[in-house]
């Protein structure tokens, strides 16, 4: 058994997120990448949102991965080597099905890779128990470096899963930019399971990233949190309130928090006081949703083949299988 976690990603994103949050707060209108969102706190409260019963996304997929993993397991079978590499894997739970499912029929490897470097050592650590035969390595990174790992990967036939609409947090440019990027990292007939959340009742959307329980809300003032926390920031949350929107049109379900007041608030570690006019906004999330048409289309912008689209029962979200051409 092999079992490890590598990365470096937590030094090098100290300096990453200062300059972020000093170009998303100089920004007009003001941005922070939702990529921060996800520190220990935050992908603990993420884990909270798959379990509330307003986030429909999770069911679905679960319900879509526990239907689909055989005929997955079909376009697998044949090769001396499988390494499911899990992008933004969290904490792995919807992963479990296929692996419990594949390692026994499979010669497999699994690569879960996260930003979050606890969630990476909860899912080693859950995975040595539950399944102990399998060989596993995580690796504590973000998207693009872990897109830099799967290069050193040749001669072996690659899954790479990037479930739960982690794409849906990227504009259409950068969707593309990705994929591109991705298409590069892989070998010809390697295979993508990708995640789309889908266009449905407007209602049902908003609701998702509105819930009752406000753990979407502590989730997204987490950002503040972790910039007074880190770099020293005197946000006072009191003074913000969160607001989910989604447009049907676009199919993007933003969030954001509002000040509530005409206020300053200074950021020791960039040493640099940002001023927020009333109601002014801070955009922390973009998470778009999508028709069919548009993922065929970023499919055939990418040169990726699609092979079966894996749906749930009420169509809310699609796992979309795609080969390297
Ligand atoms: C992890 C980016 C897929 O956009 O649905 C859930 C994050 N934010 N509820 C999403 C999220 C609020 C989630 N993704």
């Amino acid at each position: 058994m092999q079992a490890g976690v590598r990365g470096e990603s937590e030094k090098k994103e100290k300096g990453e997120i200062a300059e972020d949050v000093l170009k998303g707060l100089s920004g007009k209108p003001k941005k922070l990448p939702s990529k921060y969102l996800y520190n220990d706190e935050g992908s603990r409260l993420f884990e909270e949102i798959m379990d509330l019963k307003e986030y429909y996304p999770a069911r679905c997929e679960f319900e879509i991965l526990k239907d689909s993993k055989d005929e997955l397991l079909q376009y697998l079978k044949n090769d001396h080597e499988v390494y499911v590499v899990d992008l933004g894997a969290g904490n792995g739970i919807k992963t479990f099905i296929l692996l419990h499912y594949f390692h026994r029929r499979l010669p497999l490897k699994y690569l879960p890779i996260d930003i979050s470097k606890l969630a990476i050592d909860e899912v080693v650590q859950k995975l040595k128990l539950k399944i102990p035969e399998l060989q596993i390595e995580g690796i504590n990174a973000d998207y693009f470096e872990g897109l830099e790992r799967l290069k050193e990967l040749k001669d072996v036939k690659k899954l790479v899963l990037f479930l739960g609409s982690n794409i849906g947090n990227f504009n259409i440019r950068e969707a593309i930019e990705f994929l591109n990027h991705l298409h590069k990292s892989l070998n010809k007939d390697d295979l993508v399971l990708l995640g789309f959340d889908l266009k449905k009742n407007p209602v049902t959307i908003r609701t998702a990233y509105n819930d009752s329980k406000q753990i979407t809300e502590k989730f997204n003032f987490n950002i503040l949190k972790r910039i007074n926390e880190e770099l020293g920031g005197n946000f006072d949350l009191k003074k913000f309130m969160f607001y989910p929107t989604y447009d049907p049109h676009t199919g993007e379900m933003k969030s954001f928090l509002i000040s509530k007041e005409s206020q300053s608030v200074y950021i020791k570690a960039l040493d640099k006081t940002f001023s927020f006019d009333t109601w002014e906004t801070i955009q922390t999330e973009c998470s778009n949703k999508y028709s069919l048409d548009v993922i065929i289309d970023l499919a055939e912008k990418t040169n990726f083949q699609i092979e079966n689209n894996f749906f749930d029962s009420n169509h809310y979200f699609v796992d979309s299988l795609w080969k390297v051409k």
